[in-house]
């Protein structure tokens, strides 16, 4: 129902019955978008214009906090200083040669990844989407000429409620008819396991054709979803005994936004394959990458995988200070320590308004129990109203993503706002 209303930049229900109405100014900018642009997306009503740090302005000059920082790809917060400049000075250099041509920056850019990460290897594409692709075509590959599984028969495992992308693969091993519905047929290959259920995980994996097993140690569109602990050193148990690659998708789990480098830190484990994206770019650039070991990574021989931007001189320049940032600007122990506040504050809110909040870093989502006049659209509007950004995902659910480099003034500002707001709701 509510993706019907979003359609309509106008409606007065998608504005929200005690929200404020848009600005002349406003108003154009969400016509204009409408009018001439696809569909695809029901954008909260603000048109921003500029950003710094953990704020963004609209059009005229309002200021709000960004609780949703991209999708977690601004972690370092709008225009950091350093990445900007990186980028500026890349760009007077050099931006693209094409993998036709070595460039003198990607092998720096590889041999800082994978030490920073402890793999020998990276793959550089540029969405998140394409980084999981990517990991998949390397574990069927790996699944026929390491593993010795059949021609054509090879198994990719994924967790349901995943999300990683908009692609006719990635749409194909989505349990989420939004994301798959008329636009078969799909992908063959791509089985599903109910998300951290080890039992489950264990019975499919009995099947020897099963190559790799895809999953985010942290389910971000699904609501935030965190798995029991042990979950994700049971899956790596499992994989090592079925000789399965374990891929961990973490696009937006990744580069600080739970505390750590990576959301599998949190339980020690390394997994096979590691995707990243969003805040490897530095919230400026699309970067992203695919890191694993030699056994895996050596399976794609050239000419077998590619991309024309990928590996090109700027992005690999523009990740490397995005991943200094986060490395030596304290932002991970920041995210820990702001993610606490945040969850604590939350936690204090009515049990009859906000059934449940779950967070991890600075990853946190809450669900609101919705009534007829009440509902995750309403109360994102009221957030805006008040000088805070959020978008309400799968309905009743609200993410809260900062960007990283909050502080913690800054954070008390906005636990103020959030818990009046909904508050004022009762
Ligand atoms: C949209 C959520 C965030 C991802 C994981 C790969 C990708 C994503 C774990 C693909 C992308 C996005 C894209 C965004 C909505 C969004 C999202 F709502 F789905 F959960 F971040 F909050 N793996 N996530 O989350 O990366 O190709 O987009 O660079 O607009 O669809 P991409």
């Amino acid at each position: 129902m509510l993706r019907k209303l979003l359609l309509t930049p106008t409606c007065s229900r998608a504005m929200g019955a005690f929200a404020a109405a848009p600005t002349p100014g406003q108003q154009a900018i969400f016509d204009k978008e409408f009018k001439y642009g696809a569909h695809n997306y029901g954008p909260l009503p603000v048109a921003l214009a500029r950003g710094q740090g953990v704020n963004v302005w609209d059009t005229d000059g309002k200021k709000y906090f960004d609780f949703l920082a991209a999708y977690s790809a601004v972690n370092q917060g709008h225009c950091h200083p350093r990445i900007v400049a990186t980028l500026k000075e890349q760009c007077d250099i050099l931006t693209l040669t094409s993998r036709a041509f070595y460039n003198n920056v990607l092998g720096e850019y590889e041999e800082y990844m994978t030490k920073l990460f402890g793999f020998d290897k990276l793959l550089p594409m540029n969405t998140g989407v394409e980084a999981c692709e990517t990991s998949v075509k390397l574990a069927r590959k790996w699944g026929y000429e390491v593993k010795g599984i059949p021609e054509n028969q090879a198994i990719v495992l994924f967790a349901e409620d995943n999300f990683w992308g908009r692609t006719i693969a990635a749409c194909s091993s989505s349990s989420d008819p939004s994301c798959y519905t008329n636009f078969g047929p799909f992908t063959p290959g791509f089985e599903m396991v109910p998300f951290n259920n080890l039992a489950a995980l264990e019975e499919k994996l009995a099947n020897p054709n099963i190559c790799a097993f895809m999953v985010e140690p942290i389910q971000g569109e699904a609501g935030v979803i965190i798995p029991d602990d042990g979950y994700l050193k049971g899956v790596r148990a499992l994989c090592d005994k079925h000789n399965v690659l374990w891929i961990a998708d973490e696009v937006q789990s990744g580069c600080g936004r739970t505390g750590k480098r990576s959301a599998c830190e949190w339980e020690n484990v390394k997994p096979d394959m590691v995707t990243l994206g969003k805040a490897l770019g530095g919230g400026v650039f699309p970067v992203s990458a695919v890191l694993t070991s030699d056994e895996v990574m050596l399976c794609i021989k050239p000419g077998e995988h590619g991309s024309t931007f990928g590996g090109n001189p700027l992005g690999c320049k523009i990740a490397m200070t995005a991943m200094d940032v986060l490395e030596n600007e304290g932002l991970y122990e920041n995210a820990q320590n702001m993610g606490n506040i945040l969850v604590d504050e939350l936690r204090k809110l009515p049990k009859d308004i906000v059934d449940v909040v779950r967070g991890r870093g600075l990853f946190c989502g809450v669900e609101i129990k919705e009534t007829e006049s009440f509902n995750a659209w309403e109360v994102c509007l009221k957030l805006r109203d008040a000088g805070l950004l959020a978008k309400p995902t799968h309905g009743h659910i609200i993410r809260f993503t900062p960007p990283i480099v909050i502080n913690e003034d800054e954070m008390k500002e906005c636990t103020d706002i959030i818990c009046s707001t909904i508050s004022s709701f009762q």
